[in-house]
């Protein structure tokens, strides 16, 4: 349940080592760490702060349909990709020029509005979605990992190799990003016909990030379930560098005063034929009843 999460947050904050990271803003940091959350005692969507949970699935959407430009995102309305092609705008623009002071919301106005712009500089290079569904092999083919997964799941369930992974040591240079949810990996139970999802996440922002990666894990597992004929199972996070920013620590305090509520069900609305047929109209979260948000800046 969602205590193991606070207990993180908890952990973070008494045993953490004060650390200097890329964003310059500085962490409290605990090498590898796990949790697990059983799927048929809810969906793990935390409480104890609002998730925005339709904003996660998404952009789980968006990476399972092999998307990589913010555009498609912020069209949904969605924003949490846009600061690192933001950024990069910025700082590629000599000084003086206006475009050096262009708002954020200026700056995703272009992305929608202009093809070119966006091609340029709304994509974020071959991040998740290209890996997942486009892999691009020596020889010039490309490797649906996702389509992969689901062969596997279905015709063979006890392999040990039902993986797909982001990180292309060959394309990292290229990613305006790196994955930080970089190994998923899935596992058949026979007894009990349940599908578990893994995930190992290099780098993990416990406070923002994290409440989305877990819900995201437990959404992608729950798909493949469905779509390939298993009950849901467990999530299973392992955490590497698991972190917690300096600018997060007070919002992390107030949330640990705050006591858990029982997760949500989800509710899938229709089954499409296909894993890549799914839209958010689908989805509803039944009995999601949270204390409220704590908003927190994000580090780029
Ligand atoms: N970089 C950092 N520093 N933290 C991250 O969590 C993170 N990600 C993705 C890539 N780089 C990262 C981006 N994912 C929010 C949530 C997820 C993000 C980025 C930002 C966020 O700001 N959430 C707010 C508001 C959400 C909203 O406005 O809809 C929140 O309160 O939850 C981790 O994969």
């Amino acid at each position: 349940p969602e205590k193991q999460y606070l207990d993180l947050l908890s952990l973070l904050l008494e045993k953490g080592s004060e650390r200097i990271d890329r964003t310059g803003v500085g962490t409290k940091a605990v090498f590898g760490h796990t949790m697990r959350f059983d799927l048929s005692e809810g969906f793990p969507v935390f409480t104890t702060k609002r998730v925005y949970w339709k904003t996660a699935f998404k952009e789980m959407l968006w990476m399972l349909s092999g998307g990589h430009n913010i555009r498609e995102l912020v069209e949904q309305n969605v924003h949490i990709w846009s600061d690192w092609p933001y950024k990069k705008f910025i700082d590629a623009q000599p000084d003086g020029s206006p475009d050096k002071s262009i708002t954020m919301e200026a700056f995703e106005q272009r992305v929608l509005a202009d093809d070119a712009f966006a091609q340029k500089w709304g994509d974020l290079g071959p991040v998740y979605g290209k890996q997942w569904r486009r892999w691009k092999t020596e020889d010039g083919q490309e490797i649906d990992q996702i389509s992969q997964v689901i062969d596997l799941l279905k015709h063979n369930p006890s392999s040990r190799r039902i993986i797909f992974d982001g990180w292309n040591v060959g394309e990292l240079d290229q990613m305006a990003l790196p994955p930080c949810h970089k190994h998923y990996q899935f596992y058949v139970d026979p007894n009990t016909n349940k599908l578990s999802g893994g995930m190992v996440q290099r780098s993990c922002d416990s406070y923002l990030g994290l409440a989305f990666n877990i819900a995201n894990l437990a959404f992608i597992t729950t798909l493949l379930a469905e779509q390939t004929g298993y009950e849901v199972g467990e999530i299973v996070w392992f955490g590497m560098d698991v972190h917690l920013y300096m600018n997060h620590i007070e919002q992390a305090k107030k949330q640990l005063t705050r006591e858990p509520k029982a997760f949500p069900t989800l509710v899938i609305k229709r089954k499409p034929d296909s894993l890549f047929d799914y839209t958010i109209d689908d989805f509803e979260l039944e009995g999601y009843d949270p204390h409220p948000a704590i908003p927190a800046p994000v580090a780029v």
